[in-house]
């Protein structure tokens, strides 16, 4: 007899799909979309149809590892658990004993679960009073940006279809918000509009009616601009503006310095083409249609991108465009939901003490003791979990120099030997989402999903909250909330009673698989309420004032702009947004994905290949002064002149040259949020050294 189990896609990923795995005598054979969850509507990705294919790859990684080999070669000999955790807790005791804050875990998202992202783990980190970790390789910027002006919320993405107006800003759904894409097609058959605003012509811009290929990292200017034009023309709403929102008057002072022409200079599009956006914006959303952006990441990785995000956020309370269900912004949904943080991670273990901070985006600087790292202890010992460094951190040279020191104590939790694992002391083995239990909010729509494990665990691997359970027994930390099982800590995971999910249970969500956030109201905030310091939009935030920072939004221009001194060395912007079939770094060693990823890539205009004489599927170098990369060009006119786009992001052992995007991309930090600035990269290309793949294979 075959078992259907209501399993969750764990990817970080805003649509976290609702998945039926079958199992046939304890081995999953089929997983699906579960058809009854209105989201996922029964269909998964083409990645996530394929995870049986990863849970079962013939190099899942089944028991514990110990390097024998120097760091990077991937030398290990299998040890068993006890023989690691005896050592590894050995280890971290000598370190703890001095100073615990020479302890840092380094993790993200590989599990956007609840229960085995940062519960057990930051127990253990919290009881040690190792380093903290600033998570803000992703959307710390755009986050701190929504944040300071209308939360960190947004529309409800199943009200999509009936808009008359969609933009798609830094949004390439088709490859990162397929079941978003669902929607919009359908409300484009509907007879909306579609606009995608991008510097690259991606899967999902070359399908829209329009496509305002901007400069990467510009957003703030057109953002400015198309308020110009709204505020210029009377198209505004302007009792939505009198009663929902703050500081109008000082903000209309400072559009008023951005006429179009002066935002398509610096955008490098056409002043007619912004006009046109602003007067059909506002028209759509005046006239009481749906008028919806949909922001998404691909915008806030440049220096400017807090602000940027702040221009964009204001502009649907300018013409009232959150009185529709279908109108508004979405950029993240994972404000809503009343988590129970300090349930799960019980910061009270820390009994008072704060200590210090490392900015994950800066994971090389303080590796290696540079930047701003220079003045502290060095790092003594690193745990990765949920994440893979090597392969997806800035200035990846530096990274793999830190992660190479030989005096780094180094434990991997993985399914796989990553580019990171290679330098482990010792490597872990981990479940996949089909072997444990987990329990899941999402920042694209509004369900909570349970994920209910279906297998048992391949090999020895374990869970990660086993993995730390585990651990913390063998050093001794014996509070009450290390015993705690998967199940107690998800049932915990929300507050419950809160009124969004009182009409719901942990044990509910468990057996159907998904309850849906009762927000009260399909368009939340027609009436303002925004989850705000004011309750309102706002175009002053007193909060940034207050921090000595720029209370409106503004426009920075980004810190290697295609107009500074530095573009006269390396005149390209490169931007490394996601590859279809990948998920960040995950997916690439599974086979028949990366069959049809074909190999790494480098999109760049004809123009700028006739500058150079690079025809199309030569092998090119890609450059500036913090590293390079190699890999086939494709000349195309997809990517607009200046800039150039690498499809990301690529295993380095699985490139020709052992190497990607990541060389080149920089540790600078966003205006707001300390965030990564992986797009705010200039470049130069040239064609590479007909025997520089060679060379490699020689010397490894
Ligand atoms: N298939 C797939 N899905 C994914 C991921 C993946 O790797 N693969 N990653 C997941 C993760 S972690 C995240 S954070 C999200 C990522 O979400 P995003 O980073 O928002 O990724 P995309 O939706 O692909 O949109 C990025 C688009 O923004 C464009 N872009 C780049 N720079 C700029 C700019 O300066 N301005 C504007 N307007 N556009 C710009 C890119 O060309 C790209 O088409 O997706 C998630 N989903
Ligand atoms: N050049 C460039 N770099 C980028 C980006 C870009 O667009 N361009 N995007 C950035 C963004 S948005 C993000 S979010 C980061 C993403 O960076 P990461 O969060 O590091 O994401 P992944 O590369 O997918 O690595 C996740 C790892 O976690 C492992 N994993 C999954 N589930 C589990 C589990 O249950 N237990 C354990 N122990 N391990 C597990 C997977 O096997 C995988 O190797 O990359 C950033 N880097
Ligand atoms: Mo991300």
């Amino acid at each position: 007899m075959n078992k259907i189990i209501q399993a969750a896609c764990p990817h970080d990923c805003p649509d976290t799909c609702a998945m039926q795995v079958t199992v046939h005598q304890g081995q999953a054979i089929k997983i699906a979309g579960d058809p009854h969850h209105p989201t996922t509507g029964g269909t998964l990705c083409t990645k996530v149809s394929r995870y049986l294919e990863r849970t079962y790859h013939a190099e899942r990684l089944l028991t514990p590892l110990k390097r024998i080999g120097p760091k990077g070669l991937g030398k290990f000999t299998p040890v068993s658990w006890d023989e690691a955790f005896t050592d590894i807790a050995a280890r971290l005791m000598a370190i703890a004993k001095e100073n615990p804050e020479r302890i840092v875990p380094y993790s993200y998202a590989g599990t956007m679960g609840l229960v085995q992202g940062e519960s057990m783990a930051m127990r253990f980190f919290n009881q040690l009073g190792a380093s903290r970790l600033d998570r803000t390789i992703c959307s710390s910027a755009g986050g701190a940006g929504l944040s300071y002006t209308i939360g960190r919320v947004g529309m409800d993405m199943e009200f999509a279809q009936d808009a008359q107006l969609i933009i798609l800003w830094g949004s390439n759904p088709i490859a990162s918000n397929l079941h978003f894409w669902t929607r919009v097609q359908e409300a484009k058959r509907k007879g909306a509009y579609i606009v995608a605003i991008d510097p690259y012509r991606s899967l999902s811009a070359e399908k829209c009616h329009e496509h305002l290929a901007l400069l990467p990292g510009t957003d703030g200017a057109l953002a400015l601009a198309l308020a110009h034009v709204l505020i210029r023309d009377s198209l505004l709403d302007e009792d939505y503006i009198s009663r929902h929102t703050v500081g109008f008057e000082g903000y209309k002072a400072r559009v008023a310095a951005w006429s179009p022409e002066r935002a398509a200079q610096v955008c490098g599009v056409s002043a007619a083409q912004i006009e046109n956006l602003a007067v059909r914006y506002g028209k759509i959303a005046l006239s009481g249609q749906g008028a919806l952006i949909r922001l998404n990441y691909g915008m806030q990785r440049s220096r400017g991108g807090g602000n940027a995000t702040r221009a964009v956020a204001v502009l649907p309370a300018l013409v009232g465009a959150w009185k529709q269900p279908s109108g508004g912004l979405l950029f993240s949904t994972s404000g809503w939901y009343p988590i129970n943080k300090a349930g799960l991670e019980r910061p009270d273990l820390l009994e008072g003490k704060v200590p210090r901070t490392i900015n994950m985006t800066e994971i090389a600087h303080a590796l290696n003791g540079s930047g701003p790292y220079q003045q502290q202890e060095p790092i003594a010992a690193v745990m990765v979990y949920n994440s893979n460094p090597v392969a997806v951190a800035p200035d990846s040279s530096s990274v793999v120099r830190g992660f190479a020191r030989e005096d780094l104590f180094c434990v991997v939790l993985e399914h796989f030997m990553t580019d990171t694992a290679d330098y482990a002391d010792y490597v872990l083995p981990a479940t996949t989402q089909l072997e444990h239990l987990d329990i899941h909010r999402s920042y694209g729509h509004f369900y909570v999903l349970a994920n209910n494990p279906a297998i048992a665990p391949v090999g020895d691997s374990l869970p990660n909250t086993e993995i730390f359970r585990r651990l913390a027994a063998k050093m001794g930390f014996n509070h009450p909330c290390f015993s705690e099982s998967d199940e107690q800590i998800a049932a915990q995971a929300f507050d419950w009673k809160h009124p969004y999910l009182a009409h719901t249970s942990w044990q509910e969500v468990k057996e159907k698989g998904w309850a849906k956030l009762n927000v009260g109201n399909q368009a939340p905030f027609a009436e303002g309420g925004f989850p705000t310091a004011s309750g309102k939009t706002e175009f002053f935030s007193a909060a940034l004032a207050a921090q000595g920072l720029e209370p409106l939004p503004d426009y920075l221009p980004p810190l290697e702009a295609t107009d500074s001194p530095l573009a006269k060395k390396y005149p390209l912007a490169m931007i490394s947004p996601p590859a279809r079939n990948f998920l960040n770094s995950t997916f690439v060693n599974v086979q028949s994905l990366r069959a049809t990823e074909g190999e790494p890539h480098l999109d760049l205009h004809p123009l700028d290949a006739a500058k150079r004489t690079i025809v199309d599927g030569q092998r090119v170098r890609i450059f500036n002064d913090r590293g390079s990369f190699e890999c086939k060009a494709r000349v195309t006119e997809k990517a607009r002149p200046g800039v150039v786009v690498a499809l990301s992001i690529w295993w380095k052992k699985l490139a020709a040259d052992g190497k990607n995007a990541n060389e080149v991309t920089g540790q600078s930090l966003t205006d707001l949020g300390a965030g990564a600035t992986f797009y705010d990269c200039l470049v130069e290309v040239e064609a590479a050294n007909a025997n520089s793949g060679q060379e490699r294979e020689n010397s490894v």
